[in-house]
């Protein structure tokens, strides 16, 4: 039926209607790429106008979801920021959205903090793991927020 389409129940993803429209589910938690380039804190404030925060993320599989929102129609993963950041303390990273730092994917040799990098970007090198960046440099972002029931 023409016209009223978003009112149809997704059938095959239960949460889906949990999420705003345009976010992505997992588990408790939507997710949003951001393809425009901004600096890290310019991305949290948007992540913010959205009524989320910047993503955090706690295992593999979470990793690999929001990896996949990354990827373009030339299947490239782009380089994006998530919500680590080691600014308040060098070196003690913590998650912008208040969640436990207790998963990592450095890349061989980061968080090097070359220059003064507080940020984490992530799709980083051959191997698309983690790298800190300085957080002025500006990268498209991924957002979350909770499930709304
Ligand atoms: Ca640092
Ligand atoms: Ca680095």
């Amino acid at each position: 039926m023409p016209g009223n389409g978003s009112l149809v129940p997704k059938a095959n993803t239960s949460d889906y209607k949990s999420c705003p429209q345009f976010w992505h589910p997992l588990e408790s938690r939507c997710f949003k790429f951001v393809s425009e380039p901004k600096h890290w804190i310019e991305a949290q404030l948007n992540c913010i106008r959205l009524e989320g925060s910047l993503a955090s993320v706690h295992n593999m599989n979470e990793y690999r979801f929001v990896q996949r929102l990354t990827e373009g129609s030339n299947g490239v993963m782009v380089e994006a920021w998530l919500g680590g950041t080691d600014a308040i303390l060098e070196g003690t990273w913590i998650w912008i959205d208040s969640t436990l730092f207790d998963f990592t994917f450095w890349s061989p040799g980061e968080p090097n903090n070359d220059g003064n990098q507080n940020c984490l970007q992530i799709n980083y090198g051959d191997h698309k793991k983690w790298d800190d960046l300085n957080c002025y440099k500006k990268r498209p972002s991924i957002c979350v927020t909770r499930v709304r029931r």
